[in-house]
């Protein structure tokens, strides 16, 4: 490791540390070649599971409502999705790392082609803007033409340190997944996490608390989190109930199935509220599940606003681990930066956002789009606070705020110089 003392200054320095991450001067080791914008794409990676749920169209062998199945799908796609965007920099990096900063406007697009045998994935397409950078705020939409499906939502972050070493992160956002042809819409909430291990400089997540999915079908999960050694001894463990609505919730016993494991691993299924062991049925093994590899265009056929265009020069600095080539490379974006903020002021000009746009549902009918609908069905806070915050929450108080970012799907259609 280089220079422990650099590690020391740099972990005091994520004391103060909110969210921004331009306010953090980290040594090269801990740096990642990747945009922040990029993590977006974690929610689609595996394909398959993705358009699961798509494909239930009859009531099963146990005589389960269709919807319900398809909970069961959506929560085995959101399980692959923890994995994707919680494990896989420990496992491709060796640790988490600190992500390059994205610029207003930055832009990162791909696709996924369709791998399976008989074709019944399609293409998955992926459209993500860095929408704000004080605070910054990344906004997603992901589309699969061929089963109809639209996922999107957006992110941003809180941080802070806690007494005991680990750096606390509260995400606020959330993602809503339609599956148009069956006009059926989910919302799907963010689970706080901490990095630990940031001591012995080798950070990794662990997540905490609970998100939920709430279905248009009434059907309501909770998923609670734990780190290693809680539900049993295992990392990256959680325990997820499934009801027929969010008042059952309130009720004792009232769970249709429940599941425990490893959302990075294998997990079990068990009717009823009881704990499943490990001779239930296994709901999914993410672990053998397959990722699939997101097609982005060659450098030289990118828009300058796209992330890999962008940052290349930086990302090579990171790779040679050249502390020069990294700051100098640096500069010259944030330079740029500066210097177009600079020129909208002086011309009155704000900039403007390309495929994204900020909805104020306090001005809006509640049935302007599917968001206030789920989250009255869970309970849940439709305000600006952090994800998963239930209505009446004391995080509530004072915010009146109830914008957030919706994917404008017209606009994107009608991209001509950005293409995937
Ligand atoms: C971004 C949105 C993604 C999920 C996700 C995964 C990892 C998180 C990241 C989000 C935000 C930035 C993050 C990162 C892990 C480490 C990194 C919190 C929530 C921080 C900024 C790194 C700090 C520097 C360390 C090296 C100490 O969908």
């Amino acid at each position: 490791m280089s220079g422990s003392s650099s590690w020391t200054s740099f972990v005091k320095s994520l004391a103060s540390y909110n969210g921004d991450l331009a306010s953090l001067t980290a040594p090269p080791f801990i740096l990642a070649p990747t945009s922040l914008a990029e993590y977006s794409q974690y929610w689609a990676e595996y394909t398959e599971l993705l358009v699961a749920p798509t494909q239930i169209k009859t009531v099963g062998e146990d005589k389960e409502p269709v919807e319900l199945q398809r909970m069961l799908a959506v929560i085995r796609w959101y399980l692959a999705t923890l994995k994707s965007q919680y494990t896989s920099r420990a496992s491709t990096l060796g640790s988490e790392k600190k992500p390059l900063n994205p610029f207003l406007g930055e832009l990162f697009v791909g696709k996924w082609v369709d791998e399976s045998d008989d074709g019944h994935i399609g293409e998955t397409d992926l459209a993500i803007e860095q929408v704000s950078h004080h605070p910054p705020i990344t906004a997603y939409g992901i589309e699969n033409k061929k089963n109809n499906i639209v996922l999107q939502g957006y992110n941003r972050i809180k941080a802070s340190m806690s007494a005991t070493g680990s750096l606390n992160v509260r995400q606020f956002g959330h993602s809503i997944l339609e599956f148009k042809d069956l006009n059926e819409q989910y919302l799907v909430t963010l689970p706080h996490l901490h990095l630990e291990g940031l001591l012995v400089a080798a950070p990794f997540i662990e997540l905490e608390q609970k998100s939920y999915i709430q279905s248009s079908a009434g059907y309501y999960a909770t998923i609670e989190f734990t780190g290693r050694g809680y539900f049993y001894g295992k990392k990256n463990s959680f325990k997820a109930k499934v009801y027929k609505s969010y008042e059952d919730s309130l009720k004792k016993g009232k769970e249709l199935y429940t599941i425990t494991g490893q959302w990075s691993g294998a997990s079990n299924i068990a009717k009823g509220s009881s704990s499943p062991t490990s001779s239930d049925p296994l709901f999914v093994d993410i672990s053998k599940q397959k990722a699939q590899t997101l097609q982005v265009k060659p450098i030289e056929k990118q828009h300058e606003l796209e992330s890999r265009r962008a940052w290349a020069k930086v990302a090579e600095g990171i790779k040679t681990g050249d502390m020069n080539v990294i700051h100098a490379e640096k500069s010259k974006i944030e330079n740029a930066q500066r210097e177009l903020r600079l020129k909208e002021k002086e011309a009155g000009t704000t900039w403007q956002n390309r495929w994204y746009e900020q909805v104020d549902y306090s001005k809006l009918p509640e049935d302007h789009d599917a968001f206030v609908k789920l989250a009255k069905l869970a309970n849940l806070s439709i305000k600006n606070v952090p994800s998963s915050t239930l209505k009446g929450d004391s995080k509530e108080d004072g915010v009146t705020d109830e914008t957030h970012w919706r994917f404008n799907r017209a606009k994107f259609d009608k991209e001509t110089e950005v293409l995937i």
